[in-house]
């Protein structure tokens, strides 16, 4: 109970910073999912649930970013990831036999910092609407 009030406060923190992407996967006979997308830049944090008892996923590593953790069965783990640069980056059990993989994809800027003008060009209408009102009248 405790374990999860402190996960749910981690939760709402990360609410309040939008930045950061948090996804969850599940640990059962392989990572679910086992492909998680990501933009560069944003900070990540994974929250696995080992739903096996199996010693092979007891523990997750993230060569790249030189982390690891331990996953008792049943119980949340966040694993925080920094913003990485784009790219690929595999995260594996102990012996390297589950495999999943991180995909930082470079950030859109002009879509995230400029989303009203970016809408603006691609839905301009054709038309000007004043001249379709008229139009519909005759
Ligand atoms: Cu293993």
């Amino acid at each position: 109970m405790v374990l999860l009030d402190s996960i749910r406060r981690g939760l709402h923190v990360s609410q309040r910073m939008p930045a950061r992407r948090v996804a969850r996967i599940r640990v059962h006979g392989g990572y679910l999912p086992d492909t998680i997308h990501v933009e560069a830049g944003v900070p990540l944090r994974l929250i696995f649930r080992r739903e096996e008892t199996s010693p092979c996923s007891e523990q997750v590593i993230f060569p790249a970013f030189g982390k690891s953790a331990m996953l008792p069965p049943g119980e949340p783990v966040a694993v925080d990831l920094p913003p990485a640069a784009p790219g690929e980056y595999e995260f594996t059990c102990a012996m390297g036999m589950l495999r999943g993989r991180l995909i930082v994809e470079r950030q859109p800027r002009e879509i995230s910092t400029q989303p009203t003008d970016r809408l603006r060009g691609i839905f301009t209408p054709a038309r000007d609407p004043e001249a379709m009102r008229r139009e519909r009248r005759h």
